[in-house]
């Protein structure tokens, strides 16, 4: 497998941080010991966790506003996948690659596969955009796509579709993300239930179109672009539509597409129920559709996620298989660091959610002892779990401090010089 980065000098730093981190994993396991925990195990079940990167989040994107090119920035889907396999050697649990058509041109996927294998990298779902129109192309989506009033234009979207899962075939990816900006923007402006009879009428010929082995994950959002009203808006419309279409489509949850305050865990635990979760787009938000760095705002929240996909695990949920996936975009760091960061928070909500009590938790939750029931959950989020993290990191290859090490290579100031920048900052995408 071909590495970016200098593997002596991955090797330099870890040896240099391996005597503190060898002491804080020592300790880390003596308390966890008390409390019964193997930190062995905790920690290989770590080594084993994946989230897959977003093609788009490699890029300096910014806001639909403006866009203010980084140094380096990848300029197709080659540079794309090298960003990635940089972000993968550092943190090793991001092996998946999840591409955007057409935003990610490409003229030969196998290419583009042999490309990726010799970075050792794969494809995660695939996303079709027919949320913006493309350069040449005969239908607009200015008045939606799947659920466009005009016939054709449906059409066009539902074979944009079908070709992004033609070439995710190529690619070996199982599953194709589809978001859709339709929607309106004045009350009266589109009748909700023919503008979802047309949404289930497009969906439906995607559907057929998927080979056996693959799923149609259906991302809702409740608004923007459209304002007013968005016709996939919340996990209510989003799973009656994957009920409707069949069992390989399932809902996929964005955590910057509910409205404020919404209880994301127990939606969660829903679509869990139901075996209708397709996986997720981790991020963090503020206000609504962020798309900042997971767990920089609310890793509580992130947690108690986690604590329901680890009690899926635990009680070995059938149909249980989500998707984990970044969704993110910035302005104002390098994306390599972001993404990376974000892997790791991923990842450490998952760590400390395997350390919950969850015996306890259940007696608790039965004998109704509101109080000890919450602190078993804050007893292993208030854990520090960082040494499992940075050990599980390092016995996968990857470095025990992945933005220093990142930092040291000087591989973004080599990409500076290897991808001079276009220099201008023009619209940006969403
Ligand atoms: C849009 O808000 C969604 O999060 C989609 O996942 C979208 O395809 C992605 O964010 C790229 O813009
Ligand atoms: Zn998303
Ligand atoms: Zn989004």
């Amino acid at each position: 497998m071909k590495t970016l980065i200098n593997e002596s000098l991955v090797a330099e730093q870890n040896q240099s941080l391996m005597p503190a981190l060898q002491e804080d994993y020592d300790h880390l396991g003596a308390k966890l010991q008390r409390s019964g925990i193997d930190i062995e195990a905790v920690t290989q079940q770590a080594a084993k966790f994946q989230v897959a990167v977003p093609s788009w989040g490699t890029g300096t994107g910014g806001t639909r506003f403006a866009r203010f090119p980084g140094i380096g920035e990848p300029r197709n889907i080659f540079e794309k996948l090298e960003d990635c396999s940089v972000i993968n050697q550092m943190v090793r649990c991001t092996e998946k690659v999840s591409p955007h058509f057409p935003w990610d041109k490409v003229s030969d996927f196998t290419e583009l596969k042999g490309f990726a294998d010799d970075l050792g990298l794969g494809f995660d779902a695939v996303n079709s955009n027919t949320f913006q129109d493309q350069p040449g192309q005969e239908h607009s989506y200015k008045y939606g796509s799947l659920t466009n009033t005009c016939p054709q234009t449906r059409e066009q979207a539902v074979a944009h579709n079908i070709e992004c899962i033609e070439w995710g075939k190529t690619l070996g990816s199982t599953a194709l993300t589809v978001w859709i900006g339709d929607g309106s923007n004045f009350a009266g402006q589109s009748h909700f239930q023919r503008q979802l009879e047309r949404y289930l009428d497009s969906a439906k010929e995607v559907y057929n179109a998927l080979p056996d082995d693959w799923s149609m994950f259906i991302e809702h959002k409740m608004f923007e672009p459209a304002f007013y009203s968005t016709v996939i808006q919340d996990w209510g419309t989003n799973v009656l539509c994957a009920m409707e279409l069949g069992e390989k489509a399932k809902s996929l949850v964005d955590l910057g597409h509910h409205a404020p305050n919404v209880n994301i865990e127990m939606i969660v635990s829903r679509l869990i129920q139901f075996q209708k979760l397709a996986g997720f787009h981790f991020n963090d938000s503020k206000y609504g559709d962020d798309d900042l760095d997971s767990g920089s705002l609310h890793p509580f929240q992130q947690f108690l996620i986690f604590n329901e996909l680890v009690d899926a695990e635990h009680r070995n949920q059938p149909g249980f298989n989500p998707a984990y996936m970044l969704d993110q975009s910035h302005n104002v760091t390098d994306p390599i660091e972001s993404l990376m960061n974000s892997a790791e928070e991923v990842q450490r909500s998952y760590v400390k959610a395997l350390l919950v009590d969850r015996d306890a938790l259940y007696g608790f939750q039965d004998s109704n002892d509101a109080i000890m029931a919450a602190n078993t959950l804050k007893a292993a989020f208030n854990l520090d779990v960082a040494p499992i993290l940075a050990m599980a990191r390092v016995r996968n290859g990857g470095a025990i401090a992945p933005i220093a090490t990142y930092r040291e290579s000087g591989y973004r100031a080599a990409a500076g010089e290897k991808r001079p920048s276009s220099g201008h900052s023009g619209s940006g995408i969403v």
